[in-house]
């Protein structure tokens, strides 16, 4: 058995999303050469990981995580060489690369899904058909399941990503294969991708509900556990690495049933609880940011959970300065506040690109504007339905994943590609672009750039316990303390002055008004501080 090192732990994931992040050959999508070249912005960052989106065979349905070869490159993002130097150059300046690994389903190009709707081929059982549908509706909307030939087969995403049968033990020895050629190259794990949902134990009609319906007979269910578990000691040990679960609606208890060490299945999931304390019912219908809620739900898995994976954004997600945070009259100062939150909680922190210089919601114009598969399923649901226009476009807006696909702004023109990029670049990128920030020391980036320091050079951030202390009318305040130290956290969430509730003697460690001294009672609008308080002599 292989040692584990503890990077996983005591590290900064920085996720690249591939197609958006730098175009090198001017055909406006993002490569594997264009991330190399800015590996060295990547490694000024201070980070130590990254979690690279998929980059494999693809279609491109949904944007790779619909896999047509789990052991080739996307040509439009470049080739194995380049995958290879991309690792080598990564590991010189000292990041390790986390492989996104989508097994609840591949491509319907897949050479198996191919092969599989001949009802007669050995590859049929690779996924799971029947006779007649079930009631089970999709992620996407609309019934999860289509017909080829004189049978349908299960696809919970699109209909271009049909479900894998893990009932058939040929799966597992198939999965296994992909994970240890990408081990033997030498990258340092997964992040598993709906890990938990893709054992189904029945096929039976599902409780009727507003989204999911059918979820009950695959969700964490105890064949995950006994799938993840094989996982771990028929691969995962040979290897030093770790895996970051993408668990969908679990519970701070079901996340722990996942991560638990004696467990022996994943390192750590990423929960969705605190991304849905801003909806009704399912992410379409978005509610106002309550930030009181959005601090509870955090403050319980900080506590519950045995190790969390701290993340406010991803390439699902809205921008998190948009959403929880004002992105015009407060930018700076809500975008600084959130990155204190998410660089000072217990657990691994991971930061989406463009996070780091406060990269906001999109300017899409038109339905046109925008690619996501799932926004325009979205919108023909929900025509069919009769919503009327405005309304389909006011939560298009604010809840696309588009939001957070939009080229990466690197200067003030055309510093992501010289050709015409395959999503629209926001306008906003004449003010909100790295060249812009690297030159001031008044910017998000730089403020990102003190606090990943100082989270690494503390062991007190880095493994110290969380206690909340106060989290009320919008104000969040908590502690990490060991032994040597304590830091106190105080941030005002909102828009409005707040008064300081809570009494410190200490230090300003981090603070993003620039003050120095610990003297007012207010909180000016998104202020954060982290103060080192004084230790007790006793
Ligand atoms: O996402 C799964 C997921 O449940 C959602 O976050 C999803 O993006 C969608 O918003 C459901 O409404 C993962 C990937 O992160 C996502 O990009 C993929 O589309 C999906 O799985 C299928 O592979
Ligand atoms: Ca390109």
């Amino acid at each position: 058995m292989n040692t584990k090192s503890d990077t996983w732990k005591k590290g900064i994931v920085y996720q690249i999303y591939p197609r958006s992040f730098m175009d090198s050959n001017a055909d406006g999508i993002g490569d594997i050469p264009g991330i190399i070249s800015k590996l060295d912005y990547v490694q000024n960052l201070g980070v130590d990981m990254i979690w690279l989106s998929p980059v494999y065979g693809s279609p491109n349905d949904d944007n790779g995580y619909d896999v047509s070869n789990y052991v080739g490159i996307n040509k439009e993002y470049g080739t194995m060489e380049e995958m290879e130097l991309l690792i080598k150059e990564a590991k010189l300046r000292n990041i390790k690369i986390v492989m996104d690994l989508v097994v609840n389903h591949t491509s319907d190009e897949h050479p198996w899904f191919i092969e599989s709707k001949n009802p007669l081929s050995p590859y049929r059982d690779y996924y799971i058909w029947a006779k007649k549908p079930n009631n089970w509706t999709s992620f996407f909307g609309g019934s999860a399941w289509d017909q080829v030939g004189d049978e349908y087969y299960l696809h919970l995403f699109s209909k271009k990503q049909p479900d894998l049968n893990w009932n058939n033990p040929k799966i597992m020895e198939e999965i296994q294969k992909i994970m240890r050629f990408w081990l033997d190259k030498g990258i340092y794990g997964f992040r598993c991708d709906v890990i938990n949902i893709i054992y189904k134990t029945s096929l039976e009609n599902g409780k009727k509900r507003f989204v999911l319906t059918g979820k009950e007979h695959y969700h964490s269910q105890e064949g995950c556990h006994d799938i993840l578990r094989r996982l771990r000691s028929e691969v995962l040990n040979d290897y030093d690495c770790f895996t970051v679960g993408e668990t969908v609606m679990v519970t701070p208890k079901e996340a722990n049933d996942l991560i638990l060490p004696e467990r022996k299945e994943l390192d750590m999931v990423f929960g969705f609880e605190h991304m849905e304390t801003d909806q009704i019912n399912n992410k379409w219908f978005k509610t106002k940011f309550n930030p009181n809620k959005f601090m509870k739900t955090i403050a319980t898995w900080q506590q519950e959970v045995h190790w969390n994976a701290n993340y406010l954004e991803n390439h699902d997600q809205p921008r998190s300065v948009s959403r929880f945070g004002d992105d015009k009259k407060y930018h700076y100062e809500s975008a600084t506040m959130l990155a204190t939150l998410n660089l000072t909680l217990k657990g691994t922190p991971f930061i989406y690109q463009g996070q780091e210089i406060g990269m906001t919601n999109g300017d899409f114009k038109s339905l046109e504007d925008y690619q996501d598969v799932e926004t325009h399923r979205i919108y023909q649901i929900a025509r069919s339905l009769h919503f009327p226009k405005w309304y389909i476009k006011k939560m298009i807006e604010r809840t696309s994943r588009d939001n957070a696909r939009q080229p990466m702004q690197w200067n003030d023109s055309n510093g992501f590609s010289k050709g015409k990029p395959w999503l629209k670049i926001n306008a906003n990128q004449s003010v909100i672009n790295v060249e812009t920030q690297e030159r001031e020391d008044h910017s998000i980036l730089s403020y990102y750039k003190t606090l990943i320091r100082l989270r690494k050079s503390s062991e007190t951030l880095i493994s110290g316990s969380f206690k909340p202390l106060y989290m009320k009318c919008g104000v969040f305040i908590y502690q990490r303390y060991d032994d040597n130290k304590t830091y106190s956290i105080v941030l005002n969430m909102t828009r409005k002055p707040k008064k300081v509730p809570v009494k410190f003697k200490g230090s300003i460690i981090i603070s993003n008004y620039g003050i120095t001294e610990l003297s007012s009672t207010s909180l000016k609008p998104f202020e954060a501080l982290m103060i080192l308080e004084d230790m007790k002599n006793d």
